[in-house]
């Protein structure tokens, strides 16, 4: 059995997408990982096909309805689906490289997309869902946010990348961001590639990369150094009503 992801979404028409192509399409070709895009507004019983409600308290947009959510959901996972179900909203804790690895580790995942001004949080707490966000900013839906996850997870699946890059992982794995990479020619423009890596000293080198990696990350992500962030809660359970 294959990882496999399915997406809710009210955007079905936007995957796969980027998934389709490159690394991640050839792994869904060669069978190492399925996507399933599922329209919510299928599960819509009414003659209008209604999703959203008006936010109770008042104010701008609309709050995806909990009953169609659930359906969507009851849906999508039949009875004994063990996948995690992950809600992308701009509201979730942020995503890490630790819940990435996880995730593709296991069977697979359910991805909910929020549109409008989100989703009613009874059947988000309900459901157990893991609220993540990509980023400190905001899209307009969960969409990309779901192709950013599934890509981060779909890389992973052993055989989807080759041996080379699947070490490479480390970097981040290590809590650091990468060294600066060179290739030929050795001079370009006048700027010369840093001569420790013509050099072929390996020790050296390594030694290098190490330096710069700590530079580059005290420079540009100094949280990444801190103690406190490594250890995060990472989900919550289903909670009954
Ligand atoms: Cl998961 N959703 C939306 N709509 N905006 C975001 C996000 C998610 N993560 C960062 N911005």
């Amino acid at each position: 059995m294959s990882w496999r992801a399915t997406v809710l979404t009210l955007f079905p028409g936007m995957f796969p997408g980027p998934l389709g192509t490159s690394l991640a399409g050839r792994g869904m070709e060669r069978g190492l990982w399925s996507l399933e895009a599922r329209d919510i507004r299928a599960v819509a019983t009414d003659r209008h096909r209604t999703v959203d409600d008006t936010p109770f308290g008042g104010g701008a947009g609309m709050v995806l309805r909990p009953d169609v959510v659930d359906a969507a959901v009851a849906a999508a996972m039949p009875e004994g689906d063990a996948r995690p179900l992950v809600f992308l909203t701009p509201r979730g804790a942020p995503l890490r490289q630790e819940l990435v690895r996880e995730l593709s580790a296991g069977p697979g995942v359910v991805a909910l997309c929020g549109r409008y001004e989100g989703v009613d949080q009874r059947v988000v707490e309900a459901r157990g869902m893991i609220e993540v966000s990509i980023g400190d900013y905001v899209l307009s839906g969960g969409e990309l946010a779901a192709m950013v996850l599934l890509d981060a997870c779909v890389r992973l699946i052993p055989g989807v990348m080759g041996a080379a890059e699947s070490a490479e992982e480390e970097s981040f794995s290590a809590g650091l961001l990468e060294y600066p990479h060179y290739t030929r020619p050795a001079e370009w423009r006048g700027r010369r590639v840093p001569e420790v890596l013509l050099s072929g000293h390996h020790a050296e080198v390594a030694r290098w990369r190490r330096e710069q990696s700590e530079a580059v990350t005290r420079e540009r992500r100094p949280d990444l150094l801190s103690e406190q962030r490594r250890a995060a809660p990472l989900h919550p359970a289903a909670s009954p009503a």
